[in-house]
């Protein structure tokens, strides 16, 4: 029963810069790994203003844009890739809902967060935009490719 590792989806997260600075990393990237989800690529990074204009380009010209670019680059961020079975949406039901008063308890940003600006972590909301946001963040050689990941017992 080989698997189809080449069609395996994947998904950008990463946690902000509330996130790390409140020592989040190690509690969040456990969640991931239990429910099963591969990490194929991480680093810790200060994203410049150009990478997150990019990376929040679809929000330009909105009330919250400015504040949002200065949030995102004005500390190190967790980035990472996450491997596995309809990992886009599995990986936004572990993260909730945009604002934490309103995410359910058990979700990320339900259990750490209570503004809806500093809500600890992103997650790619569609396999489209995962692909976009892997390679803004990622190079090709930060990432682990399948030949030496196969693990055959696990999803
Ligand atoms: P993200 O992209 O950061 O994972 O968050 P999301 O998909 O849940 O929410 P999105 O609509 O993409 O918004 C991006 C980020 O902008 C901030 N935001 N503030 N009304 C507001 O003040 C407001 N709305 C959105 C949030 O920090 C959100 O994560
Ligand atoms: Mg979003």
């Amino acid at each position: 029963c080989e698997k189809d590792l080449d069609t395996e989806e994947r998904t950008f997260v990463a946690i902000k810069p509330d996130g790390v600075q409140r020592k989040l990393i190690g509690e969040i990237v456990a969640r991931f790994e239990k429910k099963g989800l591969k990490l194929v690529g991480c680093k810790l990074i200060q994203p410049s203003r150009k990478l997150a204009e990019k990376h929040y380009a679809e929000h330009k010209g909105k009330p919250f844009y400015e504040g949002l670019l200065d949030f995102i680059t004005s500390g190190p961020v967790f980035a990472m890739v996450w491997e596995g079975k309809e990992v886009v949406s599995t990986s936004r039901s572990l993260i909730g809902l945009t604002d934490p008063k309103k995410s359910p308890m058990n979700t990320i940003r339900g259990d750490f967060g209570i503004d809806v600006g500093r809500n600890t972590i992103h997650g790619s909301d569609s396999v489209e935009s995962a692909q976009r946001e892997i390679k803004l963040w990622f190079s090709k050689n930060e990432l682990i490719t399948s030949s030496i990941t196969i693990e055959k017992w696990i999803n």
